[in-house]
């Protein structure tokens, strides 16, 4: 089955009750037992819940799995993942990363006595060099967060495959639909699927995509024993979500691709991240292991001033000034003050996090109303 197929049929049926196209919201915590331990396969919803199920059976298809697991945040997904180890064990992780991934990273679970490498991965070579005996996993997320660099996520898996090191990749940015890390090698794929996954802002959630029986065994006990999974509602919403992601995601493209352009032959503008040009640092391992290349973008203006960013998008009107991305509408943010707020100033701007960094999430709007929105704000 083509990808384009998978996303609306990929791993579902319909409801085996009545027949229903669309997965019922099954708005219960319980369910009843003829006799003890005799069900239908769900017993609690925290373990089991039907319109659960079919979301993660889709998000399995996606991305060339065979187990899907579906969260109550991305952040909750990455939790689980990080249960995994124990104290002592290493991680080595992507250094340009979403703020919350860094925090959670850095202000929980190195207490709890996990140490974190942030290494610059674009060089894959250097992941090696970081490895030692208490290493047990490698974070990649491709594209960063907000710097748009690209990790090669083949490399990656020769050197975890090599030590016997888990991989787990965050695909937030890119989707199946631009790239399959499990096909690349990788352990565990993960969302923030509060993003491109349900692709309309309407609900926060995470997932986790594995292959490996004994990974998902691991993984689906951490999901049930501290219990951050998502409710039937939101999973009925993720599903519907998914089942338009291809479309989507190539208009997201479309018209990325015509707002990177746009962005770089503007007379205010020093930089535009965007793995799709050709003089992106890492834009040969972007066309290797991505079909295209995203509606995310960074750019700073010349002169780097913090003063002027503010005012470029506070004065953006078809775009929102929000967090997150990923859905339909266009949002531009301001990631020092916002989704990467948590990351010292000082860290930060070593991966390029300036004052006068804005990234946007091009959405699916006509082009021309995007493009205009852009340069009266920038012309002002
Ligand atoms: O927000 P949540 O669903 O918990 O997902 C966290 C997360 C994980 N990984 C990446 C790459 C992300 O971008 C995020 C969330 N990011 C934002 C809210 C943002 O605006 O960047």
């Amino acid at each position: 089955m083509k990808f384009n197929t998978k996303t609306i049929h990929g791993k579902q049926q319909p409801d085996k009750a009545y027949g229903a196209v669309m997965p019922p919201i099954y708005q219960t915590s319980t369910y009843a037992q003829s006799t003890p331990g005799g069900h239908k396969g769900y017993e609690y919803s925290r373990t089991h819940n039907p319109t659960r199920t079919a979301l993660e059976n889709a998000l399995a298809s996606i991305e060339n799995g065979n187990y899907g697991m579906a969260f109550a945040s991305g952040l909750a997904a990455i939790d689980a993942i990080m249960k995994l180890l124990k104290p002592g064990d290493e991680v080595i992780s992507t250094s340009d990363l979403y703020g919350g991934t860094y925090r959670l990273f850095t202000k929980i679970f190195e207490g709890y006595g996990i140490k974190f490498q942030f290494v610059g991965m674009q060089n894959a070579a250097n992941i090696e060099s970081y490895v030692n005996t208490n290493t047990k996993l490698i974070w990649v997320e491709t594209p960063t967060n907000p710097m748009m660099n690209i990790i090669d996520i083949e490399a990656a898996s020769i050197v975890a495959k090599k030590y016997n090191i888990l991989l787990a990749v965050d695909n937030t940015f890119a989707t199946p639909y631009l790239q399959r890390p499990l096909d690349l090698g990788a352990d565990i794929v993960m969302h923030s699927a509060t993003k491109y996954i349900g692709g309309h802002s309407d609900l926060v959630m995470g997932a986790l995509i594995v292959k490996d029986k004994e990974v998902a065994d691991k993984l689906y006990f951490i999901q049930n024993a501290s219990g951050a999974i998502c409710g039937p509602m939101d999973s009925f919403l993720a599903l519907r979500g998914i089942k338009t992601l291809h479309v989507r995601m190539q208009r997201h493209c479309e018209n990325g691709k015509a707002i990177a352009e746009y962005l770089a032959n503007h007379p205010k503008i020093s930089t535009v991240y965007w793995p799709g040009f050709s003089n992106h640092p890492n834009h040969d391992i972007a066309k290797k292991q991505m079909d295209d290349f995203g509606g995310m973008i960074s750019f700073v203006t010349k002169g780097n001033n913090y003063t002027e960013a503010i005012r470029i998008v506070e004065n953006l009107k078809i775009f929102t000034l929000a967090e997150s991305l990923g859905g339909v509408e266009s949002l531009a943010g301001h990631p020092a003050s916002m989704t990467h707020a948590s990351i010292p100033k000082e860290e930060r701007e070593k991966t390029g996090v300036v004052d006068s960094l804005i990234r946007l999430s091009v959405g699916i709007e006509d082009i021309n109303d995007l493009i205009d929105d852009l340069a009266q704000a920038l012309g002002k």
